[in-house]
C-alpha cells in the first residue's frame, strides 16, 4: 500500500499525488505531519522535506518523482516520449512558480514579518505572477490541439496545472484573487472545463481541496 506523507494542510504538492491515485481507485494512506513537530521530525525525512510516499518500508522525496510514480500507476502518465516532455514541464513549471511566490509566504509564515511579506508579494504579482501564467497558457495553447487537456488526454499534467491555479484563484493568497485568471483567456476556460470534468470534481479529495477541509 502506498503511504504519502505531508503537513497537515492542502498544498499542490501532496494534492496531486492523491488525486492522481484517487482517480483511478488506487487506495493510498495519508499521514498528516503537524506543523508543530516538524522540527523534531525534519531529519527522520529523506531531504528533510515533504511529501514523502513510503512504498515497502522505503521512504522516497521530490514531487516530480513522486508524480510521475503515482502517475504511471494511475495511467495518467505517456508512453509518448514528446507527450512525456509536456508533462514533465508542467510539473517543473508548478515547482518554478512555487519557488518564486515562496519567500513571501516565508517572510509572513516563518518570520511572522508581514510587512516584508506584503512588500514581496507586491513584487511577485508585478514581475512573475504575469510571466509564469503566461508559460503556463503558451505550453497548453503549443501542445494541445484543443486547449483541454496539455497532452489531448486527462493526465497528472492536467492535475498539476488545476491544483496549481486553484491555489491562487481561491482567494488564499494575500494580494490575489479569482479574477487573476481572466487575463489568460486561455487558461481560464481549461480551469473552469476541468473544474466541470465530473469524474475529476467529485473525488473526496476534490472536495477536500475546494471546500477547503
Ligand atoms: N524539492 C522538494 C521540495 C518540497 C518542499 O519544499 N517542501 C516543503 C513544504 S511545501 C517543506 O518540506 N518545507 C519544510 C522544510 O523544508 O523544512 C519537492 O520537490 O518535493
Amino acid at each position: 500500500m502506498i503511504k504519502l506523507v505531508y503537513f497537515d494542510f492542502n498544498f499542490w504538492r501532496v494534492d496531486i499525488l492523491r488525486l492522481c491515485l484517487s482517480y483511478s481507485n488506487i487506495p493510498y494512506t495519508y499521514d498528516r505531519v503537524p506543523r508543530a513537530d516538524w522540527a523534531k521530525l525534519k531529519p527522520k525525512f529523506p531531504f528533510g522535506q515533504l511529501p514523502v510516499m513510503i512504498l515497502n518500508n522505503k521512504q522516497f522525496g521530490h514531487t516530480h518523482s513522486l508524480a510521475v510514480f503515482c502517475a504511471k500507476k494511475a495511467s495518467l502518465y505517456e508512453k509518448d516520449e514528446v507527450k512525456i516532455l509536456t508533462i514533465n514541464q508542467v510539473l517543473d513549471w508548478a515547482n518554478d512558480i512555487t519557488n518564486r511566490i515562496a519567500p513571501s509566504i516565508r517572510a509572513a509564515m516563518r518570520d511572522k514579518d508581514f510587512e516584508k511579506s506584503k512588500k514581496l508579494r507586491k513584487l511577485f504579482i508585478k514581475n512573475d505572477l504575469p510571466v509564469w501564467f503566461s508559460y503556463l497558457e503558451e505550453l497548453l495553447n503549443n501542445f494541445s490541439s484543443d486547449n483541454n487537456f496539455f497532452t489531448d488526454k486527462f493526465s497528472i499534467a492536467d492535475i498539476t496545472a488545476w491544483r496549481v491555479i486553484y491555489w491562487f484563484y481561491s482567494g488564499k493568497l494575500d494580494q490575489i484573487n479569482s479574477s487573476f485568471i481572466d487575463e489568460y483567456p486561455i487558461l481560464k476556460k481549461y480551469f473552469l472545463d476541468i473544474n466541470a470534468h465530473t469524474k475529476f470534481s467529485t473525488l473526496d479529495e476534490f472536495k477536500q481541496i475546494t471546500q477547503g477541509n
